[in-house]
């Protein structure tokens, strides 16, 4: 079974393919340019996206709209990450909430033009104190996982630090898992 990916974002992609291969599920990528609506919520946004994409390439596809969430920054920068990293980076959060509580959340969007569905994930934990590690992407070098404790490393490394965390138990990995079950069936 072959579905497209459509992403700019080459780091979402390899991470969607490793995963979506436990599910028999091959990912093809497209980068068409999607013009993004402004929502505070990451599944209109998705949802949007995905239609958006549909109406364009008459493929089975799905999106993922993903962002960090700082409660104690009313949930800032949430579905504006993208734009926020272009401007201020891992420096500039750092400066606003170095140590904070903070989660990622992720949502995929799917439609075959017929069926239109979404898939959430999210993972808490915290903002560092210091930008470490060099893996992932993002805001991954600021980003420690909640612990897990089957997860080795979790609650203590950024994701940047040990990427392999991000297989078992990131936002990504949890939106990926109920899309790929959805699939499958
Ligand atoms: P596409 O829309 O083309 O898929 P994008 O990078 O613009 O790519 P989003 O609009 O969903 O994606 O923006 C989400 C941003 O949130 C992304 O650019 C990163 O800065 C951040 N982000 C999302 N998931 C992340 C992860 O797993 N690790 C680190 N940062 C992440």
């Amino acid at each position: 079974m072959q579905i497209s990916f459509v992403t700019g974002n080459l780091g979402k992609f390899a991470e969607a393919e490793k995963i979506l291969k436990h599910f028999g599920v091959n990912i093809v990528h497209r980068n068409l340019s999607v013009d993004e609506i402004r929502s505070d919520s990451t599944e209109e946004v998705a949802n949007a996206s995905a239609r958006f994409a549909h109406a364009k390439l008459e493929e089975p596809l799905f999106v993922e709209d993903s962002g960090l969430f700082i409660p104690s920054l009313n949930d800032f920068p949430g579905a504006y990450s993208a734009w926020v990293f272009r401007k201020l980076g891992n420096e500039g959060i750092l400066k606003l909430a170095a140590g904070k509580e903070a989660e990622f959340r992720a949502c995929i969007a799917y439609t075959d033009g017929n069926a239109a569905e979404t898939f959430t994930g999210l993972v808490k934990g915290r903002i560092s104190e210091e930008i470490r590690g060099t893996g992932g992407f993002g805001y991954d070098p600021i980003f420690i996982p909640e612990n897990v404790p089957e997860v080795r490393h979790s609650g203590d490394k950024t994701f940047a630090e040990v990427p392999e965390m991000k297989g078992a138990l990131s936002h990504r990995k949890r939106a990926l898992e109920k899309f790929g079950k959805y699939i499958k069936k």
